[in-house]
């Protein structure tokens, strides 16, 4: 067990902790605690200023699966929510929404009648964009901010996907579109990674997962197609994304996936 003393005053050391914000941790691996003359961080395991730990779980409204009502369903833009409240080891209660038929309350809170939702500071916001923007500057603590000039790798792979889903002529080059957008990201993932802002996870990843776990279900599913063994570096992007313990614990069942994209695919 280690030891390393903060030459900080406990007054000094009070006031960063509330700039922090409230979902103060040390890390997961760090305890504070204090001697008469000054702060020291101790290395444990076991022991974890969890701060975030006294404020009530975040209502955060998400998609109710279509396979197994009552549990979370397939809305990667609810996934990318979720992953930040469980990267940021925030609390949350999930409210699952029916979306083939919402209630009457959900349109109050969600005029568009979208998921996801979130509630924070008695208001309820909408639209993942600026759900995980709002959630950044509430709880910076451990930051997942991307640097502005890396927000928009890899952001064409979705439409790109969805196109090429949703076509049914082979020569359209919805297909080669969809193989260009994923080799500009293996290059950049071979040079830059292993992820989008270098060795630390950060939000766009958490934005990007969820729709590349919909790509690789759903295009496996009703195309037969996979990301090809020429893209390496996008092939363990995903692996490593996809095996997340933050990820396996709100994905949506692959079932789900398949169902949710049935509607387009038909056409
Ligand atoms: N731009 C929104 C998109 C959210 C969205 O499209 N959610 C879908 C589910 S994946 C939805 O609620 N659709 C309404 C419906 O299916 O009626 C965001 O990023 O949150």
């Amino acid at each position: 067990m280690s030891t390393a003393a903060i030459p900080q005053t406990a007054a000094a050391l009070s006031s960063s902790l509330k700039h922090i914000g409230r979902n103060v941790r040390l890390s997961q691996n760090f305890s504070l605690f204090t001697t008469n003359t000054s702060y020291r961080v101790r290395r444990s395991r076991s022991l974890t200023v969890a701060m975030s730990a006294v404020s009530d779980p975040i209502e955060v409204c998400v998609k109710d699966s279509v396979i197994s009502p009552g549990k979370l369903g397939d809305c990667p833009f609810c996934q990318r929510v979720l992953l930040t409240l469980e990267e940021k080891h925030l609390p949350y209660d999930m409210k699952f929404v029916d979306l083939g038929n919402k209630p009457e309350w959900f349109f109050k809170i969600s005029t568009e009648g979208k998921v996801p939702v979130i509630k924070l500071d008695e208001k309820w916001i909408t639209d993942s964009d600026v759900i995980t923007q709002s959630l950044e500057e509430k709880y910076p603590y451990p930051p997942l901010k991307t640097p502005p000039e890396k927000t928009s790798v890899g952001s064409k792979i979705f439409s790109t996907f969805i196109s090429f889903l949703k076509s049914k002529d082979p020569s359209d080059g919805t297909e080669q579109a969809l193989l260009n957008e994923l080799t500009s990201f293996n290059d950049y993932i071979k040079e830059n990674g292993p992820f989008i802002n270098g060795e630390e996870i950060s939000a766009a990843d958490l934005a990007l997962g969820p729709k590349l776990y919909h790509l690789e279900i759903a295009l496996g599913h009703y195309k037969n197609w996979s990301v090809p063994d020429s893209l390496p570096y996008v092939k363990s992007y995903m692996k490593t994304i996809f095996s997340m313990d933050s990820f396996i614990k709100t994905r949506g069942l692959p079932e789900d996936v398949i169902a949710g994209w049935r509607p387009k695919v038909m056409g």
